[in-house]
């Protein structure tokens, strides 16, 4: 940790709001690069991805946080703990909603979570692209009457409008502090958490709305490779519930494998700024979700 400087301000801002709304494509723009995983299904962001953006007069550590919701098994209720804990300890929470969606139950549940916690709340309105300009005012009203906002921020996410002035106010918020973080330092995850989540997005993508969301991917080794001093060999296994959808992931005579392969190979390399060579396994266990002993095998800590 670096030395305070007079006036120097920095803290952490979590983000929290439905599946969707666009937490993730936040966090790119504002760090600029592929940290936080997005995709077009929901929780895809299961783990926090901190973000942190410094500039000369502030740091900003960004936290992803795991999509809130009301716990349906064993690893929601993980979740949602992680999750609250979390809110407790950041200097700004980020409420963020679509602006083309209805205050909704999803919206009511963080709300409540939310009562009691002292930490300053902003609302932001993500995807005012989306929206008519007259409709601001209404989405606006129907969530004042429900929270006492710190301040209201409507943003476009996606095409950038309005997001430098929300940076500018979360700084004001945020307490005189050190640099936790040197300069060129856009994350602290271990980078085997995001080769996971590289490898989980791909497969996601390729298979559409056969997979569920609650696959895990499990980094068995990252090493430089023996033979070869220049690659990077990492190999990972790919952990689903069901046989037919081991069958779905391995695809005919593995070409749905190879093509997860490829594209996450290409990412991990661009990541880590080395050749890799990739070895991918897939696996079958059962109600993996619901073993809560098994959470901590995956990589969840508490
Ligand atoms: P998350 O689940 O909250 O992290 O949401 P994502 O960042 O993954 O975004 C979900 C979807 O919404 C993606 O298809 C994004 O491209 C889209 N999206 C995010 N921000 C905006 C925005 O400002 N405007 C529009 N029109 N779409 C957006
Ligand atoms: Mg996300
Ligand atoms: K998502």
């Amino acid at each position: 940790m670096q030395e305070t400087k007079n006036g120097y301000k920095s803290g952490f801002i979590s983000i929290i709001g439905r599946p969707n709304v666009g937490k993730s494509t936040f966090l790119n723009r504002v760090i600029g690069q592929k940290i936080a995983i997005m995709s077009d299904k929901p929780q895809t962001t299961r783990n926090k991805v901190q973000g942190v953006l410094t500039t000369d007069d502030s740091q900003m550590i960004f936290i992803d946080t795991p999509g809130i919701h009301k716990p349906k098994h064993k690893l929601g209720d993980f979740m949602l703990k992680v999750s609250k804990n979390t809110l407790r300890e950041v200097d700004v929470i980020m409420f963020m909603v679509n602006a083309e969606q209805k205050l909704g139950k999803g919206d009511e549940f963080i709300l409540e979570m939310l009562a009691g916690n002292p930490t300053p709340v902003f609302l932001v309105i993500n995807k005012i692209d989306a929206i008519h300009p007259d409709e601001l005012m209404g989405i606006i009203e129907s969530y004042k009457e429900r929270y006492d906002f710190a301040e209201i921020v409507p943003i476009s996410a996606l095409q950038g409008n309005n997001v430098e002035n929300l940076l500018v106010t979360l700084a004001k918020y945020l307490p005189e502090g050190p640099q936790y973080y040197p300069a060129d330092q856009v994350t602290d995850h271990p980078e085997r958490f995001i080769i996971s989540e590289l490898i989980r997005e791909k497969v996601l993508h390729l298979t559409r709305e056969e997979i569920p969301h609650s696959i895990a991917v499990v980094i068995d080794k990252i090493r430089r490779d023996e033979e070869n001093e220049d690659k990077i060999h990492v190999a990972a296994t790919i952990i689903v519930e069901r046989d037919s959808q081991k069958g779905i992931v391995i695809g005919k005579r593995g070409a749905l494998l190879k093509e997860v392969g490829t594209r996450a190979r290409k990412d991990i390399e661009m990541l880590l700024g080395s050749k890799v060579y990739l070895e991918l396994w897939v696996k079958v266990q059962k109600d993996w979700r619901n073993k809560a002993t098994h959470l901590r095998d995956f990589g969840f800590r508490d």
